[in-house]
């Protein structure tokens, strides 16, 4: 269709996002974005406008825009004007301002801005002022480089003949044990917000054979520390036909690797910006046992590096085997093996008959991040261990049946996507690669 517009200079350009205006140089275009920096001198304003995809320097006559437009940082604008080259700006061109429309204002008094440094800015004003966080030069980063994380994951598996599935998560029992569960009023009944896709995941291995899921879980977590929170974004992976949870690692060693070789190849001004470099290699992240890892824990510091750790590693532990990676195989992660079997969930496989379990924790970079194992798959072993831990297997009918249809040996692990944003980035608490944080304390934003 032909346009009825007459090809004159008041015809208004298309819009063009920053990055893609190179190849329209000399020509009249129009930019919508935020007011990134402004530089008044006596004669010429500087704008410095930036969206989505860059930024660039408009030059306004400092009269024109007292008297029309009267700009102040993060206003909304719409700008239209010629594109000229200039070789003193980092892109290489600016824009000489024909017309500004402000889309919307910004309050004068901002407590911080999408060019300022926010080092000293605390964390609850950043949680307060979301986007403007995600218009910040650095800050916005953290969720880019965690929606590229999720996508290298789903990337990943699915070229390795995984299938991905989209799980309820409202659910009429806990999986993980313990009494972290939400409680929901389900019309007359109580339901509960699933703790993992844990149930499911093991399930649809019976049918697809290799599956995973990404979605948020829901834990009612009382502590408000670094590393938990109410709500987290899982990344769930469940495969059948195993032999043991070495083969488990492997995988999650492979996909580690996949998606750090990426990150390092996209975003190296990133890592670097965040002052962690490159990603390692998860090649040589050594494999020891639970046991083991008392020992050397208490070999490199003491017997009190270990007191109340008889069932679990704390993070105070975590932090230090890693350390003992880094010194004896240069690589910041251990995968920790053979947790004792009773303080582990009941669909847990025994590891041997001394009371091991065949599951695991990664630990990267000084925080779990993983855990993983291989679980039972005959009903009356299920039923077995339920009872041992006090639980009524008629409770878990409907999982239990489940396993009268033919499963596989299976297995599988989950990575909190939060965790590992943060420890990829090296960032002290995972809220600040959580959008929206669900605390205890915190409902809103
Ligand atoms: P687990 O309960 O250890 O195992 O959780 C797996 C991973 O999820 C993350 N995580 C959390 N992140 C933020 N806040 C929390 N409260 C929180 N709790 C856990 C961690 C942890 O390593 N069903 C098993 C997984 C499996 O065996 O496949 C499970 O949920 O990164």
């Amino acid at each position: 269709m032909h346009s009825l517009l007459p090809k004159t200079q008041t015809a208004v350009p298309p819009r063009t996002f920053i990055a893609e205006l190179a190849p329209l140089m000399g020509q009249r275009v129009k930019i919508k974005g935020w007011v990134h920096r402004l530089r008044e001198h006596a004669k010429t304003t500087f704008v410095v406008v930036k969206d989505l995809s860059g930024t660039l320097q408009c030059v306004v006559a400092t009269r024109e825009n007292r008297e029309n437009f009267r700009l102040r940082l993060e206003d909304c604008v719409e700008v239209i004007g010629n594109l000229n080259p200039d070789a003193r700006v980092a892109n290489g061109m600016e824009l000489f301002v024909e017309s500004i429309r402000i889309l919307a204002r910004a309050k004068e008094a901002l407590p911080f801005t999408s060019g300022s440094s926010i080092e000293k800015v605390t964390q609850e004003v950043l949680i307060e002022n979301r986007p403007l966080v995600l218009r910040h030069a650095e800050k916005g980063e953290i969720f880019r480089t965690q929606a590229r994380i999720v996508e290298l994951f789903r990337e990943y598996l699915t070229k390795n003949r995984f299938t991905e599935i989209f799980t309820s998560k409202i659910v009429a029992s806990g999986t993980e044990g313990g009494t972290n569960l939400f409680k929901l009023r389900y019309f007359e009944k109580t339901a509960y917000l699933a703790q993992s896709p844990q149930f499911y995941k093991e399930q649809c291995v019976g049918g697809l054979e290799r599956v995973f899921e990404t979605g948020h879980v829901y834990r009612a977590e009382p502590h408000a520390t670094s590393r938990h929170l109410t709500e987290y974004y899982s990344l769930d992976v469940e495969l059948g036909f195993i032999e043991g949870p070495e083969e488990i690692m492997e995988l999650e060693r492979e996909l580690l690797n996949y998606m750090f070789e990426v990150l390092n190849r996209e975003k190296a001004e990133v890592l670097q910006r965040f002052g962690v470099g490159p990603l390692p290699s998860m090649e040589k992240a050594p494999i020891w046992e639970f046991g083991e890892c008392l020992e050397r824990l208490k070999l490199a510091y003491g017997s009190e590096a270990i007191e109340g750790l008889s069932e679990d590693l704390n993070g105070e532990a975590e932090k230090r085997l890693c350390e003992l990676a880094m010194r004896e195989f240069a690589c910041p992660a251990v995968y920790v093996v053979g947790f004792p079997l009773h303080a582990r969930p009941f669909y847990t496989a025994a590891r041997g008959t001394a009371g091991a379990a065949q599951s695991f924790d990664l630990l990267f970079r000084g925080l779990e991040i993983t855990t993983g194992g291989q679980r039972l798959h005959e009903r009356a072993q299920l039923e077995k261990a339920l009872r041992g831990r006090g639980l009524e297997p008629s409770a878990f009918e409907s999982h239990l049946k489940m396993f009268e249809l033919g499963m596989p040996p299976h297995g599988g692990f989950a990575i909190g996507a939060e965790r590992l944003t943060a420890q990829i980035l090296g960032l002290a608490n995972i809220r600040e690669a959580t959008l929206y944080p669900r605390d205890r304390n915190r409902l809103t934003p």
